[in-house]
């Protein structure tokens, strides 16, 4: 622990983060009346322009539905009624919402989703802490655990709590105070680039993926002017080489789309296809939630609903605790949890090899890509089968 002279202070959960983990846990929290502090490495405008996923799935919707903020945070975001799969430019419509009996989400911009969750919570005269230096926790396995780090004055707090919610991403510093040898970490390389990029492009009709022998190829909402396109590429593959004539000239070949206009470009990056899982999700009264316990590929959607459903989870677990003295939920959370997180690891592994095998023959061989094909072509000669994507892609 640091040694000069701390501000002392206490409260029932330290939520540490402010992405849509700790962001929806605090609003929870707060509505079920347990105090926390949200403490959050980087400003208000950083967390706030952030712009990655953009699909809350119907679980994700339910969460803000079943504790009253659904008018606040969903209000006049569309629906993703249907899902097309282009397949050699020929257009293939799912229609979701008729399979899945209604059971859709919402488009919503992740950052768009992060700005009402801050004002939901501010305006409630919430604790939310931004360009926190230095978070460090202590005494993790005992009764009484600290979180300390230090303010933009370069004051050091020293916040005394009952629980923490490490709820910091895939690089923070909740998942590294956990010694090594209590937890199990499972990761798995897909092999596979997606260059990714968001556009002031128009969005497409319908969420879109297209698979053809040029390689995947996606097009998302995010928001009524702007777009993101995904395309698959090496693993490791340097942006720069992605020049702004062969980005469109790709896109417009694998999505079969001549038209498609070249907007302004305000965001490049390569993602590798990776995924992680750390077992278990607790360690003593520290409680780690969405990325900093799991990541999982953008294939699917699922990364922001997997950080939302533990965070409502862990909401409900620490309410009964506080409340009633209740800790089962807590002693079940990391169960619960990793049930629906390996669900989601194996709906977005079997999307990934589907319609990646399914386009470029030489990425798995013409026998895998034959296999892909007829697992394709089920989907729209099987409703039992339709309906068992979209039962995965409502979450839950
Ligand atoms: P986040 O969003 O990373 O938030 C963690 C927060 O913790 C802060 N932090 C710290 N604060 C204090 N002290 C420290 N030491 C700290 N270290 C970090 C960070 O500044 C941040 O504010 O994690 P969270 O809340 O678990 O949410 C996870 C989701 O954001 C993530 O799963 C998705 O964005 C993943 N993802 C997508 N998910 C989807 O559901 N659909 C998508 O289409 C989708 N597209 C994407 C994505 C992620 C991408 N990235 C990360 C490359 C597209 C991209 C490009």
């Amino acid at each position: 622990m640091p040694n000069d002279t701390a501000i002392r202070e206490a409260t029932t959960v330290v939520v540490i983060g402010a992405g849509p983990a700790g962001l929806t846990l605090a609003n929870l929290l707060r509505l079920a009346g347990v105090g926390c502090v949200v403490l959050e490495r980087h400003g208000r405008a950083h967390v706030e322009s952030r712009q990655r996923a953009g699909v809350l799935d119907y679980h994700g919707a339910r969460v803000f539905e079943e504790w009253g903020l659904a008018g606040e945070i969903l209000a006049g975001m569309p629906g993703d009624g249907s899902l097309e799969i282009r397949v050699d430019g020929e257009p293939r419509l799912l229609d979701v919402a008729a399979l899945s009996g209604g059971r859709t989400g919402a488009l919503i911009p992740q950052q768009i989703l992060i700005g009402r969750l801050l004002n939901a919570h501010q305006k409630a005269g919430a604790d939310v802490r931004f360009a926190a230096d230095g978070v460090a926790l202590h005494d993790i396995a005992g009764p009484e655990p600290k979180v300390t780090y230090r303010d933009p004055d370069g004051a050091l707090h020293e916040i005394t709590c009952a629980y923490i919610a490490g709820c910091d991403g895939a690089h923070g510093a909740s998942r590294a105070a956990v010694p090594a040898d209590a937890l199990t970490t499972y990761s798995y390389d897909h092999g596979i680039g997606w260059f990714t990029i968001l556009a002031d492009v128009p969005p497409p009709r319908h969420p879109l993926m297209a698979i053809s022998s040029h390689g995947f190829a996606a097009h998302f909402a995010r928001g009524p002017k702007a777009s993101r396109f995904y395309l698959q590429c090496d693993p490791g593959a340097d942006p720069a080489q992605w020049g702004e004539e062969r980005l469109w000239t790709q896109l417009r070949l694998r999505l079969g789309d001549d038209d498609l206009p070249a907007g302004t470009i305000t965001d490049k990056t390569v993602v590798d296809m990776r995924s992680f899982v750390a077992d278990p999700m607790r360690h003593g009264r520290l409680f780690l939630a969405g990325d900093a316990a799991h990541i999982i590929t953008p294939m699917g959607g699922k990364g922001m609903n997997l950080a939302i459903a533990d965070a409502d989870v862990l909401a409900r677990a620490l309410r009964a605790a506080v409340h009633d003295h209740d800790d089962t939920g807590l002693e079940a959370y990391s169960e619960t949890c990793l049930k629906r997180v390996w669900n989601n690891q194996e709906y977005s592994r079997w999307l990934t090899e589907m319609t990646h095998e399914a386009g470029d023959e030489s990425l798995a061989g013409p026998f895998r890509h034959r296999l892909a094909r007829a697992r394709l072509e089920r989907l729209f000669t099987s409703e039992a089968a339709a309906r068992a994507l979209v039962d995965l892609m409502a979450g839950g």
